[in-house]
């Protein structure tokens, strides 16, 4: 009773934020997002009626008792369909920086989905994996899949419907991205917490959701046509919108930094040179920039020399979550 599952970090072009319910995890908005190469979580997951109670290891530690608990919470409905109860020890890694806007409780809950439903002998849908993963995050379903994919918003109350589909594979479109860490500090309010304050604050809200079918839509049309610099603008239009709407929360929620900012002027500057360079950040301090890869070693230079910035993690599109061989050993550090 015992699997191991490695899945990738990916990076949302037009951007999930908001549920329009929260005990079953559902979006109040559908996503489309980028799964990455080189940004990688592998979890293994162990029942036995040996252990006392459920253990958790992220990194080489014993894992924070409320992280513990969300993935107790997440294994028991596994459990519940498996028809046993036997405790679990899930040993995690990232091979990136845990908590900080880098996606991974994404790719975290990715890898779980896949390791603890194979350690659990059950065979699963990829409409219930989906719906597993979507339960213990609600980016989680868009690392089952590789390339280019939608997490669909859905319209079941029961969220049924609520599933990642794979739009493009990864060879659709060779988009590079480089991102620029510029804390590796755990971000301190998380974004299940951030969501429900914006939804119940911002005066923007409503006008957020009413506009995301559109943004979903242009950016399907840009994908299928390739059009790199649609896609690029899109995305950092809906980064923007979604900061703007995590500003007018209230208090307002800032997830940046000087050097995020600084970031982002710079690929401003970039883009008004002429060459294909946009910015998309997520709840955390970090800038991904999105070019294509003639442009990443200069690009790369350029981001890691601006001040506050630690460093600069390059990448390209790659393969979804998948179970791999236990003796297999842990992804290097890109
Ligand atoms: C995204 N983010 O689309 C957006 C953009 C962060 C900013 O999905 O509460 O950890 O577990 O469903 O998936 C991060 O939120 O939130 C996220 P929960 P999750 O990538």
């Amino acid at each position: 009773m015992k699997a191991t599952a490695v899945a990738p970090a990916n990076i949302a072009l037009i951007k999930y934020w908001g549920k329009r319910d929260i005990p079953r995890n559902l979006p109040a908005v559908g996503s489309i997002s980028i799964t990455l190469r080189d940004l990688l979580t592998r979890t293994s997951v162990e029942f036995s009626p040996e252990f006392k109670a459920d253990q958790l290891r992220l990194d080489g530690e014993a894992a924070p008792e409320s992280q513990r608990a969300r993935v107790s919470r997440f294994l028991d409905r596994i459990r519940a369909w498996a028809n046993f109860s036997h405790p679990a020890r899930v040993v995690s890694r990232n091979n990136f920086p845990t908590g900080a806007g880098l996606a991974s409780s994404a790719s975290g809950f990715a890898a779980l989905t896949l390791a603890a439903t194979a350690a659990a002998g059950l065979e699963l849908p990829p409409e219930k994996l989906s719906e597993l993963a979507r339960l213990g995050s609600g980016s989680a379903p868009r690392s089952l899949y590789g390339g280019f994919v939608e997490m669909k918003l859905g319209a079941h109350p029961d969220g049924r419907d609520a599933v990642a589909i794979p739009l493009f594979p990864p060879e659709h479109l060779d988009i590079s991205m480089l991102i620029a860490i510029t804390t590796r500090q755990q971000k301190k309010i998380g974004s299940t917490e951030g969501m429900e304050r914006t939804a119940r604050t911002s005066p923007y809200y409503r006008a957020w959701i009413e506009t995301g079918p559109a943004d979903l839509a242009e950016m399907r049309r840009a994908l299928a046509q390739r059009d790199f610099a649609k896609i690029g603008e899109l995305a950092e239009y809906s980064c923007l919108k979604m900061h703007g709407l995590a500003f007018s929360a209230r208090p307002g929620l800032i997830y940046w930094n000087p050097a995020t900012i600084a970031v982002m002027q710079a690929v401003r500057e970039l883009h008004y040179s002429g060459i294909p360079a946009y910015f998309t950040i997520d709840a955390g301090p970090q800038v991904k920039v999105l070019t294509l890869p003639k442009h990443t070693p200069e690009i790369e230079a350029l981001i890691s020399a601006l001040p506050g910035v630690e460093r600069v993690i390059s990448t390209g599109l790659g393969e979804g979550a998948r179970l791999i061989d236990d003796q297999s050993t842990t992804p290097e550090e890109p």
